[in-house]
This record gives structure tokens, C-alpha cells and sequence, in this order.
């Protein structure tokens, strides 16, 4: 995600970075080169003025005069000034209401506000615990419910009923009846869209809204329309009491243009990043964290928050305790590791938010593709049991053996069990105190090479 604009400005960044003096001059330079980056990521013109003046009006004041390091200061308040043009802090869902707190979405055709309630109902029922229904007011494309109820199903949450012949406003007003009635915490409104916002759509979500009153009005709109994003997300704002912004598709969006003007335009805070196809792919969205990824510094906050959610930890801890009887981390442990890093989404969404990796993506990502997780099980599944837990047994025959099992190279089978021997260090120091920051490290020594450009932590 953000790819391009990151580039940009890491680079046009990393000259200032050392700088041990800052002038007017090379202010100035960077300044421009900034100004471009943010023009070709699509942010819009007004929030490109406003962002360029305040970083201007702090570079050159006393703030980086006064200071040992300009350069650090200098990258310290784009990143501050980057955190604000976004809002500065995550903006999380208002559910206080009697229950059901309804979530009404709305949105141009395609947004992704299915899906988005989909995700959103997945997001409340696993991460806050809550007991959330579904329900389509799209009564222009009968395949719409259908889709809806399919997501519902998937994700194990109440799919209420509805006709294409019912009244959008009936179908809403009977949802709340029957969600209020099994006591369901949330009640998720689906809306109908259309190609353009025009008076016809707004004149049926507006009266939607005023029949149903929500506590949340979001405007669901696809990233990789640039700053046209902010733009229809304020003249929907403009009729409408919106609460907030959920951002489709940014996993398709190399410039970050939408998320960058949204919220300076609309005045509303993105609350929600859609990251993917999947249900599980929404995260809330963290002004903070976003601004440091996007300078190459990484979003660690988020990979931890990811880890806990998704290592499995009963798994986890049988595997630190064994470590503290003394025992070794073998190959089957090993096996498992891999298991749970696929469970997070695989390499790749991992690495985009390691720090220092925003303009490495391309090249690592074909060393470190996930067919290699799929290689190294393959490798492992291959083996007797007592080969995984002893691997020094594994001596020239066994490993012409298991290699042709897995359909694999000897020199595959060897780069395995010397990335294992790395993680068998690396889980020594780990198992007497366990720290993410320790088990990152280790997770790089396993690659070939490590992560380049990964700094030591
Ligand atoms: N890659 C990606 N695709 C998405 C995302 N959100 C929605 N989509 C896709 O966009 C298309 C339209 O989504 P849908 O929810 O039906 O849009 P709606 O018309 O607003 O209800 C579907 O193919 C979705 O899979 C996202 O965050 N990332
Ligand atoms: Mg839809």
C-alpha cells in the first residue's frame, strides 16, 4: 500500500535526513520534491498547500534551528504534520446507542460496501466481541442480497431477510425489529448505490437515514479513485450527517492520494481501510501508524496487534514452555511457525509493515514469495518423525530422500535446515523472554540474507 508515494519521499527525504544544517535553500528543495510526490500520489491541491505551508512554517522557524539533528527534526515534523492532514488518531466506531446501534453504509455502485459490511460485521464479532446482523436494502439488484446473505453465512453472523419488492426504508425498520428482538448488539444496514451521486439516491439514503436514524453513517468509497474519493465523500457529507469514512481497495492503490485528502476535505475521519478481497481484510485506521509506513519507518504497532490476534496461542506458549524445560525448537516447531506466519496473511502483508521496506517490496518480494513457506513444508512433511525432532540425523541419504519426496533440490532441503539451525538460536534467546521485537529479528535471520534494508532492532 501508498508504494509509489512512499518511494518518493523516503528518497527525497533521505538527503535532508543527514543533513547537519538546514537552509532556506535546501529546505526549500526538499519542499518541492515533497509538493511533487504528494501532486503524482493524487492528494488534492488544497491539501497539498495546507500540508507544504505548515511543514514550511516549522522547518524554517526555530523548531529545527535550535535542534542538535535538523534532518531528524526535519523528518519529524513531516511525519507529525502527515499524522494530522489525517486525522491524528484512530477514530473508532460510536456504538453507544440502545441496542441495535445501527451502521448505515452508503456508497457509488462497486465502493465495496457489501463486502465492507461483511468485513465490518466480522471486525465487531471477533475483535469487540459483539453479536451483529446484516441486512441489504439493495432492492435494485435482487444478486445484491443474495450476495450479502453469502458473506453472512461465511462469516457466521444473522442474515435478516429481504425482498427486492420491499420499500428500503420497510426493510431497515423490520431488520431493527427482529435484530432488537434476539438482542443483537449491532445491526448492519446494506445500501443500494448508484453510478454517480444524483438527487435520486440522495433523496432515498437521506430519507433511509432519517426513518432509521444511526449511530453511524459511513461513506464506503474505492482508493483508487485518487482525491475524487474526498470529493464525493463531501458532497454525500454535505446532504448527509456522515460519522465517519471506509476506504475500499487500498491494497490496489499505490499512491495514497484518497487517504491523504479525505479527511481535510470531508472534515469526517477514515475509520476503516479495506485491504483486500477477504473478510478479515479491514483494518481500523491509524492516522500515526499510516504516516510512519509511509516514510518507510514500518507500522510494528499493527504487526503485533495482528500477531496477537492471529498466532494461535495455546500453540504459543506450549511451544515456550517446552523452550524453558530446555528443549530444542525442532523441526515440527519449525513447521508450525510457518503455519502461523501463513495465518497472517503470508510474507508479503507482513513485510509491508516492516520498517525500512517500502522501496525493497519488489525485489524481496520474489526471494520471499510465499511458495517458499509451501516449499519448506512441503520439505518437512517429507521427513520421519524422528527426523524433525532430531535433525543431525539427517545425514547425505536422507536428504537425497526427503528432497525427491517434496519434489525438491538437495540444495533446498539445505537451505532449510540451516534457516532452522538460525531459528533454533534465534528461539534460545527468545524462550527466556519473549519480546516481538526479539522474534522479528529472529524472523529475519531466517531469510537468506535476512531482510535487507531492515534495521537492527
Ligand atoms: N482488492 C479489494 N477489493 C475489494 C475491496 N473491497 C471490495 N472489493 C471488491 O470490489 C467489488 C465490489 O464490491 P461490492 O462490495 O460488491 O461493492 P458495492 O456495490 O458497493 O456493494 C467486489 O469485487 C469486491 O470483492 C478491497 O478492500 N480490496
Ligand atoms: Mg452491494
Amino acid at each position: 500500500m501508498f508504494d509509489n508515494l512512499s518511494n518518493r519521499l523516503t528518497s527525497s527525504l533521505d538527503r535532508i535526513r543527514g543533513r547537519a544544517k538546514l537552509t532556506e535553500d535546501n529546505i526549500k528543495e526538499v519542499l518541492r520534491e515533497v509538493r511533487m510526490a504528494l501532486l503524482e500520489a493524487d492528494v488534492a491541491l488544497p491539501v497539498v498547500k495546507a500540508f507544504i505551508d505548515s511543514v514550511k512554517e516549522r522547518a524554517v522557524g526555530t523548531e529545527v534551528s535550535k535542534s542538535l539533528s535538523p534532518g531528524q527534526v526535519f523528518l519529524k515534523i513531516v511525519k507529525q504534520e502527515l499524522e494530522k492532514v489525517m486525522g491524528e488518531a484512530n477514530d473508532e466506531l460510536n456504538l453507544k446507542a440502545k441496542p441495535p446501534a445501527v451502521i448505515l453504509l452508503a456508497g457509488l455502485q462497486g465502493a465495496g460496501k457489501t463486502t465492507s459490511a461483511a468485513k465490518l460485521a466480522r471486525y465487531l464479532k471477533e475483535r469487540h466481541k459483539k453479536s451483529v446482523a446484516v441486512v441489504s436494502a439493495d432492492v435494485y439488484r435482487p444478486a445484491a442480497i443474495k450476495q450479502l446473505q453469502t458473506l453472512a453465512n461465511e462469516i457466521g453472523v444473522d442474515f435478516i431477510e429481504s425482498e427486492a419488492s420491499q420499500k428500503p426504508i420497510d426493510i431497515a425498520n423490520n431488520a431493527i425489529d427482529v435484530a432488537r428482538k434476539s438482542h443483537k448488539d449491532v445491526l448492519i444496514l446494506d445500501t443500494a448505490g448508484r453510478l454517480a451521486i444524483d438527487d435520486d439516491m440522495m433523496a432515498e439514503i437521506k430519507a433511509l437515514h432519517t426513518a432509521i436514524d444511526p449511530v453511524e453513517t459511513l461513506f464506503v468509497v474505492d482508493a483508487m479513485t485518487g482525491q475524487d474519493a474526498a470529493n464525493t465523500a463531501k458532497a454525500f457529507g454535505d446532504v448527509l450527517p456522515l460519522t465517519g469514512v471506509v476506504l475500499t481497495k487500498t491494497d490496489g492503490d499505490a499512491r495514497g492520494g484518497a487517504a491523504l485528502s479525505v479527511r481535510h476535505i470531508t472534515g469526517k475521519p477514515i475509520k476503516f481501510l479495506g485491504v483486500g478481497e477477504k473478510t478479515e481484510a479491514l483494518e481500523p485506521f491509524h492516522p500515526d501508524r499510516l504516516a510512519s509506513r509511509i516514510l518507510g519507518m514500518g507500522d510494528m504497532l499493527s504487526l503485533i496487534e495482528e500477531a496477537e490476534q492471529k498466532i494461535d496461542k495455546t500453540k504459543a506458549e506450549k511451544l515456550a514452555g517446552k523452550l524453558q524445560k530446555g528443549k530444542g525448537f525442532d523441526l515440527e516447531d519449525f513447521k508450525e511457525q510457518l503455519q502461523q506466519m501463513k495465518n497472517m496473511g503470508g510474507m508479503g502483508a507482513m513485510l509491508d509493515k516492516l520498517p525500512g521496506m517500502g522501496g525493497q517490496m519488489a525485489n524481496i518480494q520474489d526471494k520471499v514469495n510465499d511458495k517458499m513457506f509451501v516449499q519448506m513444508e512441503a520439505l518437512i512433511n517429507s521427513m520421519t518423525a524422528q527426523e524433525r525432532r532430531n535433525p543431525d540425523v539427517i545425514n547425505g541419504s536422507r536428504k537425497k530422500r526427503i528432497s525427491a519426496g517434496a519434489g525438491l533440490q538437495i540444495q533446498d532441503l539445505n537451505r532449510l535446515l540451516k534457516q532452522h539451525k538460525q531459528m533454533q538460536k534465534m528461539m534460545k534467546k527468545f524462550s527466556s523472554k519473549s519480546g516481538m521485537k526479539k522474534m522479528m529479528r529472529g524472523m529475519g535471520s531466517m531469510m537468506p540474507g535476512g531482510f535487507p534494508g531492515m534495521p537492527k532492532m
